[in-house]
């Protein structure tokens, strides 16, 4: 077994060996990993329903979103997600109840009390700090918060994440630059699922991998099989050990795919087969992590089935819950958009 702080090697196979994660905890994990898939199949079929104005999920992406923000320390750490990070703020501490109520656009909702376009979360008491929509804006909060921890001698990472896309903005750039030149303690993680809505990555990166910008910028970059959760844990714990070690920001790459379309608004024939969509699915990374659970004796195919059984009913609460929710009073609509006189 490699040390939890060790670079994990990679084999032909994955990462070389699994680091410190008992079984509960590795069965946790992909607990995350299934209730973050059912309630974003649950959020397509309300926005069917009329029930919901927009849905934009992350099927596919679970293995990095749960694996990485699971490498982190909650409370002490802070994480910027994008629209497309329900894995990221799962694992992170947001609630299912929480999410719904968000998505539903509930005046309860903690992200913006149904102000917000759904899944811009935020959450100040879990440090999930709040994005826009304009693609790759995100980046620039980063190095901020973490250039506000080295002042203060904390040991705290910002870790901001963001598609491939995005790394074709100059807030990209920009942020990297200036955490690479200040050693901040920032981890920038790419999940790279090879489409900008229907732009393929080879249309707006004359680069293979988006970790070999990293090397432009005097930084370290690295790629992972971003469908693999132990691997992607491992990356992002050491990445985050090197950021609190002084050793400056990291450029991580998941290498991954939506299985679905864009949003509620793509239709995802008009560019790319249903040949490649299925040939990816056979990589799902719930499939790949249930099956490394039970080669692993972490877990049987009957503890499987309660655990999808117990995600299921999850989501069905946290769904009739937001459903019995108010909408915000129509008069508040301002409230938070301009200062209040004291
Ligand atoms: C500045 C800007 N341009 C265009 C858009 C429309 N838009 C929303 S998401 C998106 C694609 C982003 O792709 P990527 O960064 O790869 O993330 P992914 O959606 O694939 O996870 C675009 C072009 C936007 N929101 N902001
Ligand atoms: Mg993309």
């Amino acid at each position: 077994m490699v040390k939890a702080t060790e670079k994990p090697a990679r084999t032909k196979r994955g990462v070389a060996s699994h680091i410190g994660l008992d079984n509960e905890r590795l069965v946790e994990l992909y607990r995350t990993m299934l209730t973050a898939r059912l309630v974003q199949e649950r959020m397509f079929v309300l926005q069917r329903q009329g029930r919901a104005a927009f849905a934009i999920t992350g099927q596919g992406h679970e293995a990095a979103q749960v694996g990485s923000a699971s490498a982190l320390k909650q409370g002490v750490d802070w994480i910027i997600p994008y629209y497309r990070d329900l894995g990221v703020c799962l694992a992170f501490g947001l609630t299912l109840r929480e999410i719904m109520l968000d998505f539903l656009a509930r005046a309860e909702g903690p992200c913006s009390g149904g102000r917000q376009m759904p899944t811009h979360w935020s959450k100040r008491d879990l440090r999930i700090v709040s994005g826009s929509s304009p693609v790759g804006t995100q980046i620039l909060h980063a190095p901020g918060i973490a250039w506000a921890s080295k002042v203060r001698g904390l040991k705290e990472v910002a870790v901001v994440y963001f598609g491939e896309g995005a790394t074709s903005t100059g807030e990209f750039h920009e942020g990297v630059n200036f955490a690479a030149i200040h050693k901040l303690p920032v981890i920038f993680f790419c999940e790279n699922n090879g489409y900008a809505i229907s732009e393929s990555a080879s249309k707006q990166m004359a680069v293979r991998n988006v970790a070999d910008r990293a090397r432009g910028y005097g930084i370290e970059g690295t790629s992972m099989d971003g469908n693999d959760l132990i691997e992607v844990y491992q990356t992002t714990l050491w990445a985050a050990e090197e950021c609190r070690n002084g050793r400056g920001p990291k450029l991580l790459e998941a290498k991954t795919y939506r299985i679905v379309p864009h949003s509620s608004d793509d239709d995802d024939r008009r560019y790319r087969t249903r040949e490649e969509v299925q040939e990816w699915s056979k990589k799902d990374p719930i499939d790949r992590a249930k099956k490394y659970l039970i080669e692993h004796g972490a877990m049987t195919e009957a503890d499987d089935e309660a655990v999808r059984a117990e995600a299921a009913e999850a989501v069905r609460d946290a769904v009739d819950y937001a459903l019995g929710q108010p909408y915000p009073e129509p008069e508040t609509a301002l409230l938070h958009v301009y200062a209040e006189d004291a």
